[in-house]
C-alpha cells in the first residue's frame, strides 16, 4: 500500500516537472515556479531523484535578484492560463531586479535554507549534496541579509510582509480587519483561477480588488522596500514567515559549519536568529489564545486569530518546552476533536472558520509536515504520529489535492480534496512522510 502511494505521489511529480528545470505546483491552476512550493518539492524528489531536487533549487536561484530578493513565483515560460502573469507584475520596474527571468515583486516564506538541510539529510551521496550547497549557500544567506536589512524597520528581528500572497496563507481571515481599513477600486479583470476550481473554493472577487490594489501600489513605487515600508496598507509581522526564517538561519548555521572557513557569517547568522527568537517570543505570543498570532505593523495591532501558522514556531524551536506544551494543548483543544483531521489552517471553533474554502479552514499538506517535525522536536511523539497518519489518509481517502476538508465527514458521498489537483507539494511531502 505504502509503495503504490509512493509510486503515484512520483507519477505526479514527475509529470509536473518541466524541461526549463522547476515543477509547477499543479497543471492550468499554477503553471509557473513558485518559491516555497519549489522548496517542499525539492524535499520529495531528494528522496528518489537528487539531480531534479537540485535542479529545482538551481532554477529558483538563477531568478534571484542583485539585491538578494527572491520572488515568490518566476515566470520561467509564457502561459496564460494564470492571472495576475507577469505583465501585471512588472518586477523590471525595480532597478535591481533579475534581467533575465521575469517574476513578481515580492516573496514568500523563506524555505529554501532548510530544504538545503533537508535535501543534505536525505542525500546518500553526501559528499555531492555539499558541493551543491557550497556552490549555491551564499545566495540562500543574501537572501536572509536581504530581509535583515530591508524588512525590519524597527529592528525587532520581524520581517514585515507587504501582501498576503507573501504569507503563502492567501485568503485567510486573519487578514480580514486589515481589508475592512482598505477600499480599493474595482478591478475589472478576467481572473483564470476560478476556471480551473470551483468558486466556491477560492477567494471572491473583492478580495482579489485588495490583493491587486496592493501590487499597483508597490508598483507605483518601483517596489522600492522603504517606500513600501512606509506606504503600503497593508504591513504584517507572520509568525509563519519569521519562524521559516528563523528554521533557516538555524539550517544555514549548521551548513556552513559542515562547509567551514565561514566564522563570520555564522556570526552574523548567530546574531540574527538570536534577536529573532526575542522578538517572536516577546511580539508574537498571545498569552490569552496560548498561541504565536500576527501583528498588523501599519495599524498597531496583534490579530488576534489562532491558525495553523500560530503553531510553526515549533518548527524552529522558538518556543520553550513550557510554551510548547500551551501550543499543544491549544491545538488540541480547538483543531483536535475526534471528528477531524488535523490540522485545520483556521480555527474551527472561530465563526469565520469555512471548511471548504482554500486557507479559510481547509488541511495543507506542508502546514502538517512541518507540525510534525516540530512536534517531534519537543517529543510530543503521539500527537505528531497523528499528524502524519492523518496528512496520509486524507491523501489517500481524498486524493493529490491542493487543501482537504477537516471534518471526518463533510456528508459528501463521493468526496475528494479540493482546489487544483495532482497537487505538487502534497505528493512531495508525503513521500517523506512515508518515509518516517
Ligand atoms: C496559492 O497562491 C497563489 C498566489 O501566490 C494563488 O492563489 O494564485 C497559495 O496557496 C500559495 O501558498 C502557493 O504557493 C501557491 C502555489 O501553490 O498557490
Amino acid at each position: 500500500m505504502i509503495e503504490n502511494l509512493t509510486q503515484r505521489a512520483k507519477e505526479v511529480l514527475n509529470g509536473n516537472f518541466q524541461a526549463e528545470g522547476f515543477t509547477i505546483p499543479s497543471k492550468g491552476l499554477y503553471p509557473f515556479q513558485w518559491k516555497w512550493d519549489s522548496g517542499f518539492i525539492a524535499i520529495g524528489f531528494a528522496h528518489y531523484d537528487m539531480e531534479k531536487a537540485k535542479a529545482e533549487i538551481g532554477t529558483l536561484l538563477k531568478a534571484q535578484w542583485d539585491n538578494g530578493f527572491i520572488p515568490h513565483i518566476v515566470f520561467h515560460t509564457e502561459n496564460d492560463s494564470y492571472f495576475p502573469g507577469a505583465d501585471f507584475h512588472q518586477s523590471n520596474l525595480h532597478p535591481q531586479s533579475s534581467k533575465k527571468y521575469r517574476s513578481t515583486g515580492m516573496t514568500q516564506p523563506p524555505v529554501t535554507g532548510f530544504v538545503l538541510q533537508e535535501m543534505y539529510r536525505i542525500a546518500d551521496d553526501k559528499q555531492d549534496l555539499l558541493r551543491f550547497i557550497e556552490e549555491h549557500i551564499d545566495k540562500v544567506y543574501q537572501n536572509h541579509a536581504y530581509f535583515y536589512t530591508h524588512r525590519d524597520p524597527n529592528n525587532e528581528g520581524l520581517m514585515y510582509i507587504y501582501h498576503n500572497w507573501e504569507s503563502g496563507t492567501d485568503n485567510s481571515p486573519v487578514w480580514d480587519a486589515i481589508w475592512e481599513t482598505m477600499n480599493p477600486p474595482h478591478y475589472d479583470v478576467k481572473r483564470k483561477d476560478t476556471t480551473h476550481v470551483d468558486v466556491s473554493q477560492r477567494p471572491s472577487n473583492r478580495e482579489y480588488d485588495h490583493y491587486l490594489y496592493l501590487i499597483d501600489i508597490a508598483k507605483e513605487h518601483r517596489y522600492d522596500d522603504a517606500k513600501i515600508a512606509e506606504l503600503s496598507p497593508f504591513l504584517v509581522q507572520d509568525p509563519l514567515f519569521n519562524a521559516m526564517l528563523i528554521k533557516s538561519n538555524e539550517a544555514l548555521i549548521e551548513l556552513y559549519g559542515l562547509i567551514g572557513n565561514n566564522t563570520e557569517k555564522i556570526r552574523q547568522l548567530k546574531q540574527w536568529q538570536e534577536k529573532s527568537i526575542r522578538g517572536c517570543n516577546e511580539k508574537l505570543f498571545d498569552e490569552a489564545l496560548g498561541a504565536y498570532v500576527h501583528y498588523d505593523l501599519r495599524n498597531d495591532r496583534p490579530i488576534r486569530h489562532v491558525t495553523s501558522s500560530s503553531f510553526s514556531p515549533l518548527f524552529a524551536k522558538i518556543p520553550d518546552q513550557d510554551r510548547a506544551a500551551i501550543l499543544v494543548k491549544t491545538m488540541l483543544e480547538r483543531f483536535g476533536g475526534d471528528d477531524k483531521y488535523l490540522c485545520a489552517s483556521f480555527d474551527p471553533t472561530d465563526e469565520r472558520f469555512d471548511p471548504r474554502k482554500y486557507w479559510r479552514g481547509p488541511v495543507w499538506i506542508n502546514m502538517n509536515w512541518m507540525l510534525y517535525y516540530g512536534l517531534k522536536n519537543y517529543g510530543f511523539l503521539k500527537i505528531a504520529e497523528r499528524m502524519r497518519k492523518d496528512s496520509i489518509e486524507l491523501i489517500e481517502r481524498d486524493g493529490f489535492y491542493e487543501y482537504f476538508d477537516c471534518r471526518k465527514d463533510n456528508g459528501e458521498p463521493n468526496r475528494r480534496g479540493y482546489g487544483g489537483s495532482n497537487f505538487s507539494w502534497s505528493a512531495a511531502l508525503l513521500i517523506d512522510l512515508l518515509k518516517n
